[in-house]
């Protein structure tokens, strides 16, 4: 029988550079006395995330949500959006921000992401957008959510909140669409405490997003539009610009981890692992989500409870669905929701984090496989 853990082991453990590399960072902003508003180190993160994403179009905030809030009202995009429940509460609380309504349709069983079909079907003449997650970065059906939006006419935007550092053949996956929103949340695989960028398709929307993230400001007399704080600081950014030299490294550490973790599940009857993305995908493991089937000898819940006898806090990304929540309960959905909901009351997702070591993952296995 596995002893407990000594300590408590997380869902996730941020990754920080020396502190070292940080003070030196320090210096500079010191020096500066620049802390915010546009400063020296900001700027210079925002270029090396536009190289690393492969355009000039990426803005910076000071978080995911209000970066997508910004974008969908840089956008302008009004009535209905067609979304998923399956997600974190941002992505719908980002629609609600702008008064839009979120219309709810079902997921892929192996994905998790929005399914096409029923994207198509919730089509109505008060559809303006698709906002679709690549959740856990698993990337969404582009091409088929790219022919539908075409062919009808809606604006298609990604919460890739999860997906820093995914690439679909070789490329990252920022260009898709006409906008994407990562978070550089501290619980993200990459970080910088706290932030998130836009990157989009039409060029004349930065200076939009640069307005609206600071208060409309076109210079110390001119307001051009009501527009609120949403900037990065500069301690942000440096963070920012330190992880961004260790992603390669984190998502190679993760891989292990999550070939750890399927080699050991493989073998537990109950725990269904979804498929790995294809072989044109390079996934950025940010998550290590598995459902719990009849067959395991403890409900979801049951386990999710029993690890925590290990010193062991899984954690149940994303349930309840959305649409369970009090503020979504009442909007009319018409799909049933099959798929998200049987995902949501099955989905568990384990400790993955950098430091977590391949032992302690076998450990965690066999605490899963002892009840
Ligand atoms: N869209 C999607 C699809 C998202 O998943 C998110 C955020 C967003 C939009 C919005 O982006 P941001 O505005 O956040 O940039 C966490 C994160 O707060 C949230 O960023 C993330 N998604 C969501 C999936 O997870 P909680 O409520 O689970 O966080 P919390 O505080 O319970 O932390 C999770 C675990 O991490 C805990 O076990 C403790 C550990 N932890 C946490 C922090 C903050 C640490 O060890 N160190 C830390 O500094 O939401």
């Amino acid at each position: 029988m596995p002893t407990p853990f000594d300590k408590p082991i997380l869902v996730t453990r941020p990754f920080l550079p020396s502190l070292e590399e940080y003070q030196r960072g320090l210096r500079e902003i010191w020096d500066n006395a620049w802390l915010t508003n546009n400063g020296p180190v900001l700027q210079r993160y925002t270029r090396r995330l536009e190289s690393f994403f492969g355009t000039p179009n990426v803005c910076l905030f000071n978080n995911g949500t209000l970066a997508l809030q910004i974008g969908l009202q840089g956008l302008k995009i009004e009535g209905e959006v067609i979304t998923t429940p399956f997600t974190f509460v941002a992505t719908s609380h980002a629609l609600f921000w702008n008064r839009l309504t979120p219309v709810f349709v079902d997921i892929e069983p192996d994905t998790y992401t929005l399914d096409p079909a029923a994207v198509e079907a919730a089509i109505t003449p008060r559809t303006t957008a698709i906002l679709a997650v690549h959740v856990f970065g698993f990337p969404c059906r582009h091409a088929e959510l790219s022919a539908i939006a075409a062919r009808h006419g809606l604006k298609l935007i990604y919460d890739a909140a999860h997906a820093m550092g995914v690439t679909v053949d070789g490329r990252p996956i920022s260009h898709w669409g006409d906008l994407s929103m990562f978070s550089f949340h501290a619980t993200k695989l990459y970080h910088s405490i706290e932030g998130g960028a836009l990157t989009f398709a039409d060029s004349g929307l930065k200076k939009t997003f640069d307005y609206l993230k600071n208060f409309g400001f076109e210079n110390e007399t001119e307001v051009v539009i009501p527009g609120t704080n949403a900037k990065m600081n500069e301690f942000q950014a440096l963070m920012g610009l330190l992880v961004l030299d260790h992603l390669p490294a984190l998502i190679a550490r993760r891989r292990e981890i999550v070939a750890r973790y399927r080699e050991r599940l493989a073998a537990i009857p109950g725990i269904r692992l979804p498929p790995l993305p294809p072989s044109n995908v390079a996934w950025n493991h940010a998550y290590m989500p598995v459902e719990i089937l009849p067959e395991f000898p403890l409900c979801r819940d049951a386990l999710y409870e029993h690890l925590k006898t290990y010193n062991v806090f899984s954690r149940r990304y994303f349930y309840p669905l959305l649409t369970d929540f009090p503020c979504y309960r009442d909007l009319p959905c018409r799909d049933p929701l099959t798929v998200a909901r049987g995902v949501a009351d099955r989905i568990l997702t384990f400790p993955i984090y950098h430091e977590l070591a391949l032992d302690d993952v076998s450990r965690i296995c066999d605490c899963i496989a002892d009840r």
